[in-house]
């Protein structure tokens, strides 16, 4: 029989030989015809033939990761802005608005099992009154950035095949929270297969079904290219991408003063640039910007050693304290150079975890108490050292960064949501709005604004605001 991918079941019989996989036919038989085809077809889109190279790699050897020889703290461009001209830099990214050149780009492929949440991160519950799901955070972000320069942003979504199909439906249901759907984009990220910890080989997460996971955000870089993504940027006019993760429901989705650093600072080649917070603590679970070879990288948390984490300069604050949140600006022209050569390949990053599998020995699913596979990701921010000059603009903890990756304690929603309150706090303290606080300075109400009344403080001026707020009250605005 003929199928999409033109191969057959003894071809791929003997593909899955050379590469000592033969066991994922193992209950091909008793599949019936619709789940024979399903599960060739999967296999045909795994390339086999780099496996053994995987294996040898991440499986057998581990391979370490070297640190480079001469590492220092990345330069920023600091909050306070006594160096540089804050007001040039958001005239341009505002420029750049009004032009029509920027759109939004958000990973939400991940699949959030540290929060212990089974469906689409972005359809979890986002703000601290009303809770909103964190896909309408954004969406409420871009249309407020819509009616601001009155030009349409359009938004880019990756999602993985596990969550595609879900993510599309919610957004149907809650009709593009008033987004026009021809402006909102769905593509799905590429998988890379599970590897058995003990043997590198490939699992059956089904009878019929090869165990995959998604390739990780910096699989973005390709999929963006691959889905055609950027040929539709290309036609609308689309220069830069405002890169924000799912996970964080206080992330300036559009900033015109970070869009105008990118494409305009002197040391950056708008390829890509990031934004960081200075580090809470020294193991904040951050990767952090550092230079070595005269080039941006960020490193990850888990991969830079204690004494570097915990080193400080002689006024004592934490030297390598530009902690990563996540939040990039990218060049519609860097993802095609980056493709352009053909396969695109970032670094993989591998993980240990729990992969219930089919046991081919008695075709019962197994769930594992203890890490039984390897997982492999590519990560975005690999993406800086290719870039000619990449540039690092600090932004305000409290103003931008409260994600949601646990179910409690660190970034979880309940740390979302006292930050959120916090910044609200904040902006309407400004506005001199007395707003109750405990004797350690916590808010003692729950406040939430979105982005469609006020960006900052200075736009609930425009508001006519309460003189103060009643203790344990909650307020939206
Ligand atoms: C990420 C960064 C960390 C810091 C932190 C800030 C990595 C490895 N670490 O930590 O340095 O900046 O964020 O919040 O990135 N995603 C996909 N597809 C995938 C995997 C992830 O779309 O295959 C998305 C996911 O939906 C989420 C985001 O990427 O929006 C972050 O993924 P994560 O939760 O694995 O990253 P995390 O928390 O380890």
């Amino acid at each position: 029989m003929e199928l999409k991918s033109g191969l057959t079941l003894s071809e791929t019989r003997t593909r899955l030989r050379s590469a000592g996989q033969e066991h994922l036919l193992h209950f091909y038989a008793e599949l019936d015809p619709h789940a024979q085809r399903a599960l060739i077809e999967q296999i045909a889109t795994i390339e086999l033939e780099r496996l053994p190279r995987l294996i040898d790699q991440y499986v057998r050897h581990k391979q370490p990761f070297t640190l480079p020889t001469r590492l220092e703290p990345a330069p920023y461009y600091a909050r306070d802005a006594r160096s540089w001209n804050r007001d040039q830099y958001r005239a341009k990214g505002e420029e750049l608005l009004r032009a029509g050149k920027i759109a939004a780009f958000t990973v939400a492929g991940g699949q959030g099992t540290r929060l212990g949440f089974d469906g689409p991160k972005g359809t979890y519950f986002g703000t601290a009154v009303t809770r909103k799901p964190l896909f309408r955070c954004l969406a409420e972000w871009i249309l407020s950035a819509h009616h601001r320069f009155q030009k349409t942003i359009p938004w880019y979504i990756m999602t993985s095949p596990l969550n595609h199909a879900e993510t599309v439906a919610f957004f149907q249901h809650h009709a593009y929270f008033g987004l026009s759907e021809r402006d909102v984009m769905f593509f799905s990220q590429g998988v890379l297969p599970s590897l058995d910890l003990k043997t590198g080989n490939l699992l059956l997460s089904e009878k019929g079904m090869v165990a995959t996971n998604p390739d990780g955000h910096g699989g973005s870089l390709r999929a963006l290219w691959t889905s055609g993504a950027i040929d539709d940027m290309k036609r609308r006019g689309v220069e830069h991408l405002s890169y924000v993760q799912i996970d964080n429901p206080l992330a300036r989705v559009i900033d015109p003063v970070f869009i105008g650093l990118h494409a305009a600072a002197p040391d950056s080649s708008a390829e890509m640039s990031s934004k960081m917070v200075a580090k809470s603590d020294p193991a904040e679970k951050v990767g952090v910007f550092c230079r070595a070879d005269a080039k941006t990288q960020v490193i990850e948390y888990s991969d830079l050693p204690r004494e570097k984490m915990e080193e400080r300069d002689p006024s004592g604050n934490l030297r390598f304290n530009a902690g990563s949140i996540a939040i990039h600006m990218i060049s519609v022209d860097f993802v095609s150079r980056l493709n352009a050569g053909g396969e695109l390949s970032l670094p993989l990053h591998r993980a240990e975890k729990k992969v219930p599998f089919v046991d081919p020995a008695t075709g019962n699913t197994v769930q594992p108490t203890a890490p039984n596979a390897v997982k492999l990701e590519a990560f975005v921010f690999d993406a800086l050292p290719l870039c000619r000059s990449s540039i690092v603009y600090e932004t305000d903890r409290i103003d931008e960064f409260a994600p949601i990756k646990n179910a409690d304690g660190n970034d979880s929603p309940a740390t979302c949501r006292d930050i959120q309150t916090e910044r609200a706090a904040r902006w309407l303290e400004a506005r001199g709005v007395l707003v109750p606080r405990s004797a350690v300075g916590k808010p003692e109400c729950t406040i939430e604004i979105s982005p469609l009344t006020a960006w900052d403080a200075q736009d609930l001026s425009r508001l006519t605001l309460p003189p103060a707020i009643p203790p344990n009250s909650e307020l939206t605005l």
